[in-house]
């Protein structure tokens, strides 16, 4: 007998061709609820009729379209049990082999403005998640689809196991449906008891679902995994891995710090290098290949074992240069042949293009003893024509550009931050210090005699007027800071004693 599919979506993104090859290349017979069962005679394909199948009529609206015996039985039934088969053959179900089934979009009904509840009641999915569960239930004999970027997978393995789904694919699938009804059914829980997330939009779930047990979290005693959110993108926001040992937990952890940073600058290519998701060099030029190289001369010594993001394609030029030292990651928005071909014998590291840089998660999340915390990302920034100059010594347009870029890179340093730079290259950083003279006193020690006419950036305001005199006395000449605290005044008048030009930004940004 021909295999069975039972297709019943909201999403129709896919269907057509899924059903297409499932009935030419396959030879499954179709059975579909209402909707979905039209999209598919409209594209020219033979379909049951749900109605038609279980000779009921599809009720109360909608309500109930595919609660029937005959489909549940053909889902449920265990195809090595003698009464079960039994059971089949007296009610005449056919056994069904694939599921293939989206929900009601509840998320994306009540995230419009002023849905009503009647609306949302309505867009509960009932049957859909019932589909789902039996076909989850009986991974052992059927095929369960819940997504439809999943569709071309599904093919592939048909054709690759010789028609039927490998018993390690069903139950990869199985597990992501009862992951989605899950998920369904909290969002539920949330909206009716008025706790749905704000800050979420839609299609971002917290209830991830697993994608990797890692080898290790931070250190090798301490067990990790990495979650993936319903973004409709594999794994790290769609980013492709061409080489290199698998991602570790601190490697994932970094690469997100360098995919942060790098964003900022989006005009002239700009390479950033990262430890412990700090930057210990970031430069822009006219170049990759000359930023990479000013990058790294800011600190090659702490660039030993680093993350390289790059805004740009990577190149054969500055690949060339990067496969002189030991890095653990590179990232770029792309990655030219003649560049992979240069890395490719540097095998254990890791190349990943990763198209749109952009796409960062909405949210953060940190762990509290008894429950966590969520804010969201940090994505602004406050622009040199939103600052105010606050002492005499006006900055000259060059100045001002400088004091942007030491801003941009401020931002994604660990607090309490302090970035000395020069053309537009970070040659100090202070990061992650317990008071802010200290992190300048890192930064500018760093910066050495690099410091005279260089720039001053701070991740949040100077308490006192200690931080002006200690930048002045190391030849800054101006500085990009917050502003806003009650002895902002002081630090003015340090900054007018010395001659030193600052300017207030009105926007902190603390990162922890
Ligand atoms: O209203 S329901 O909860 N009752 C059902 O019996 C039922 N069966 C499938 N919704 C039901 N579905 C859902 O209908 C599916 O989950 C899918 O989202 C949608 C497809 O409907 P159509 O094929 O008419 O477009």
């Amino acid at each position: 007998m021909a295999p069975l599919a039972l297709l019943s979506t909201s999403d129709k993104t896919g269907l057509v061709d899924l059903a297409r090859s499932l009935v030419e290349e396959f030879g499954f017979d179709l059975v579909s609820s209402g909707g979905t069962a039209k999209t598919l005679q409209e594209a020219g394909l033979t379909v049951t009729k749900v109605a038609d199948y279980t000779g009921s009529p599809e009720i109360l609206g909608g309500r109930v379209k595919t609660l029937h015996p005959r489909i549940h039985g053909g889902i449920l039934a265990r195809r090595n049990l003698e009464g079960d088969l039994q059971d089949l053959a007296d009610n005449e179900i056919r056994p069904i082999d694939l599921v293939v089934v989206n929900l009601y979009p509840f998320a994306q009904t009540i995230a419009k403005p002023d849905v009503s509840l009647e609306e949302a009641i309505e867009n509960i999915d009932i049957g859909g998640p019932t589909l789902l569960r039996a076909s989850a239930k009986n991974y052992a004999h059927l095929t369960v689809l819940c997504d439809p970027t999943d569709y071309d997978a599904y093919l592939t393995e048909l054709r690759q196991q010789g028609g039927k789904a490998s018993a390690e694919f069903r139950k990869e699938r199985a597990i992501k449906a009862f992951a989605h009804t899950g998920g369904y059914d909290r969002a539920i829980t949330a909206y009716l008891t008025g706790q749905q997330e704000e800050l979420l939009p839609p299609e971002f779930s917290l209830s991830g679902e697993k994608r990797q047990t890692m080898r290790y979290g931070e250190n090798p005693h301490q067990s990790a995994a990495w979650y993936q959110t319903g973004t409709g993108k594999e794994g790290w926001s769609g980013a492709t891995q061409l080489q290199g040992k698998e991602l570790s937990y601190n490697n994932l952890v970094d690469l997100e710090a360098a995919r942060e940073i790098i964003t900022e600058f989006t005009d002239k290519p700009a390479v950033a290098i990262l430890k412990h998701t700090n930057p210990c060099g970031l430069a822009v030029a006219d170049t990759l290949l000359e930023a990479y190289e000013k990058a790294l001369a800011a600190d090659s010594v702490s660039a030993f074992g680093g993350i390289v993001a790059l805004n740009k394609p990577l190149d054969g030029a500055t690949a060339q240069e990067l496969k002189k030292m030991f890095l653990e990651c590179v990232v770029a928005p792309g990655c030219e042949p003649e560049a992979e071909e240069i890395l490719h014998k540097k095998s254990k590291l890791r190349v990943l293009v990763l198209p749109d840089l952009m796409q960062g998660p909405p949210v953060k999340i940190k762990g509290i003893a008894g429950g966590f915390l969520l804010q969201e990302s940090d994505r602004t920034i406050s622009t040199p024509d939103r600052w105010q100059v606050v002492t005499e010594k006006q900055p000259t347009p060059e100045q001002l550009e400088e004091l942007f870029f030491a801003w941009k890179v401020v931002k994604h340093v660990k607090s309490n931050a302090i970035v000395v730079t020069k053309n537009q290259t970070t040659c100090g950083v202070g990061a992650g210090q317990m008071n802010r003279v200290g992190a300048a006193q890192i930064a500018l020690e760093q910066a050495g005699e690099k410091a005279r006419g260089a720039i001053l950036g701070s991740d949040a305001f100077f308490p006192f007027d200690d931080t002006v005199r200690k930048a002045a006395a190391a030849g800054i000449e101006a500085i990009v800071q917050p502003g806003g605290s009650v002895r902002d005044k002081d630090s003015i008048a340090a900054a007018n004693e010395l001659g030193v030009v600052m300017v207030f930004t009105g926007m902190r940004h603390f990162l922890h």
